[in-house]
């Protein structure tokens, strides 16, 4: 089979170090950050074939950014260099109530992306195509492109990570938007608390995420350091999430996604492909990166065999 496409921004990531409040700090550590190649990078981590579409600018940033991306294990062929275009960045802003993130990617390299990308080789041989709600904030051109992705008649199937950043846009706006895009994907991801803030207090549990999403053939609602549910059509799927101690969050959402897809195309049931997805988030919570290593394989064996109640 071929590859998992995932689609979209990465930026060049400057994080205090060591962690603490961004206006105090003396010295930015420099690293990579974008959901989807987040994703990329955990599916490379677990085996599974993926490539990243994307934009660069011409600059260090951009070489950064792909070479790093490249040197996960991840097809980066599908990367434009865009000449007259800056890779975006983003800054982290850890404090006691967790991280702020502050970009600086309006009129980016990857802003820039269109449709058009669909149609290069990239995509004719996915076996998936991943997006986020990311995307869609970015431009006009970028939201044009996942609605083109979900088209009805497309050729592959997607998934999508509802993923909604505030920073980007007002949840009026992103409410209407994620939830048709959503709507029209064969897998979604999204958080409770996202779900609430975008669709309103009324939104309560994973039942209520599931009468508003009926279209996606499998549901994932996260329900923080929890538990995940799967929607097979109506018939929910609860797992427990792992008690980790936590270094920095972000990233932990992309490696669950990648967990559990990844379990799915390994043709795993869907209960073990959600702990796939939480052990896969173990990872990224206990470094300061989106990225970090996986858990010891031995334990990730140990741990999808486990009984109910060591999940509990
Ligand atoms: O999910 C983690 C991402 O939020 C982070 O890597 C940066 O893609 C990013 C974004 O747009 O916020």
């Amino acid at each position: 089979t071929g590859p998992v496409v995932c689609v979209g921004e990465t930026m060049a990531a400057l994080a205090p170090d060591p962690l603490g409040p961004l206006d105090g700090a003396d010295l930015l550590r420099v690293d990579i950050a974008g959901a989807e190649s987040n994703v990329a990078l955990y599916l490379a981590d677990h085996g599974i074939p993926v490539r990243w579409v994307s934009a660069v600018g011409d600059d260090p940033f951009g070489r950064r950014v792909r070479a790093r991306v490249a040197a996960g294990g991840v097809d980066v062929s599908g990367v434009r260099t865009d000449p007259g275009r800056p890779t975006g960045l983003l800054f982290k802003d850890p404090g006691p109530h967790g991280t702020r993130v502050h970009y600086r990617r309006a009129g980016s390299a990857a802003s820039a992306l269109t449709p058009d990308v669909l149609d290069g080789p990239a995509f004719t041989d996915a076996a998936l195509v991943h997006l986020s709600g990311i995307t869609p904030a970015l431009s006009r051109g970028c939201r044009g492109l996942v609605d083109h992705a979900l088209r009805p008649d497309r050729p592959w199937p997607v998934s999508f990570d509802v993923n909604h950043r505030p920073a980007l846009w007002a949840d009026r706006s992103a409410a209407d938007v994620l939830r048709g895009l959503a709507d029209r994907a064969d897998i979604v991801l999204v958080g409770l608390d996202e779900a609430q803030a975008l669709w309103g207090d009324g939104v309560t549990d994973a039942e209520r995420v599931r009468d508003l999403l009926p279209g996606p053939h499998l549901l994932v609602v996260k329900d923080g350091d929890r538990a995940a549910t799967a929607f097979v059509g109506a018939e929910p799927h609860v797992v427990p999430a792992l008690k980790v101690r936590v270094a920095e969050p972000v990233g932990a959402g992309d490696a669950f996604a990648a967990g559990f897809l990844g379990g799915l195309l390994r043709r795993l049931s869907v209960d073990r492909a959600l702990r796939l997805g939480h052990l896969t988030a173990a990872s990224a919570l206990r470094v300061a990166a989106d990225h970090g290593p996986l858990l010891d394989g031995a334990c990730v064996a140990a741990l999808l065999d486990a009984d109910e109640e060591a999940w509990r």
